[in-house]
Parts: C-alpha cells; sequence; structure tokens
C-alpha cells in the first residue's frame, strides 16, 4: 500500500498559490489607483515670481504611493511644503517627498499643505494653464494641466 497520495501535491500548490495572489496584488502599484484632481495655481501678486499650488491625490490601491517631486515648465522649482504649528504661529517647511498611505488621500488647500512654484519665468493669471509633471515612485509620472485661478 502506498503512502503517495497523487492529488495532495497539486493541491498544496494551489493553495500556495491563492495565498500569494492578495500579496503580489498588495505590492505592484497599479498607475490607475493614483488619482489626482483639482489642480489649481493661485493667481500670484503682480510682480512677484512665486505662486501658490493645490490639488487632491486619492490613493485607491492598497500600497503606500510617494509622491517624490514636481516640475513645471514655467518655474524653476515647485516645492512641497507643509504647514506646522511653532508656539502662536503657523509656519510652512519644504518636505523632500509625501507619502499617501494605501486608501488614504493628500488633500493640499489654502492654509495647509501646499505646492510653491518658485521662480515663474512669465507671468501668470486668471485664466491661464500651466504644465505641471507630478513624480510618483509607483505609479511613475503623471502631466496635468492646472489652471491659474484667482481668489
Ligand atoms: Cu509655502
Amino acid at each position: 500500500m502506498s503512502k503517495h497520495f497523487p492529488g495532495r501535491a497539486a493541491i498544496r500548490r494551489l493553495i500556495l498559490l491563492w495565498m500569494a495572489v492578495p500579496v503580489i496584488a498588495g505590492c505592484g502599484q497599479d498607475p490607475a489607483a493614483i488619482v489626482v484632481s483639482e489642480p489649481w495655481l493661485k493667481e500670484p501678486i503682480p510682480g512677484r515670481a512665486v505662486a501658490a499650488g493645490f490639488f487632491k491625490i486619492e490613493n485607491r490601491g492598497s500600497g503606500e504611493e510617494v509622491l517624490l517631486g514636481l516640475e513645471c515648465p514655467d518655474a524653476a522649482a515647485v516645492e512641497m511644503h507643509e504647514m506646522f504649528h511653532e508656539g502662536d504661529m503657523m509656519k510652512m517647511r519644504k518636505m523632500e517627498q509625501w507619502a499617501i498611505p494605501g486608501h488614504g488621500s493628500l488633500a493640499l488647500a489654502p492654509g495647509g499643505g501646499h505646492l510653491m512654484f518658485l521662480g515663474l519665468r512669465r507671468p501668470l493669471k486668471d485664466g491661464d494653464t500651466v504644465q505641471l509633471t507630478l513624480h510618483f515612485k509607483g505609479a511613475g509620472d503623471r502631466t496635468l494641466s492646472v489652471p491659474v485661478k484667482k481668489l
């Protein structure tokens, strides 16, 4: 009598495969999981070469995504700024990167986190549009048309 059950190894392989699928799905970043919406740039004060920008990023995936940096052909640099309290003062600091947790979001808004467009290369007015490219660690690059708005 044999102690060998022919189907067992195959069943074990199937079980292992079944368990591995969610793990694989959790590691790979699907670019479609990152949704960037409502981008806009606040019209700069006339004569000033800096402007603040905002958007929302939704991470519909289960893994963390990281915004590594941004580029705009109309600005020398685009920085990520976070607001924080220091005593009674609200201050801002430059972020090297911005993490967006799985099933989380990052919402930039006046008075809170924002983008800082530095060294603007042309005067920007309400109704203008600039191109903005976001560099994501997992999802790659995303280029948006960003309208300039006067508040
Ligand atoms: Cu700032």
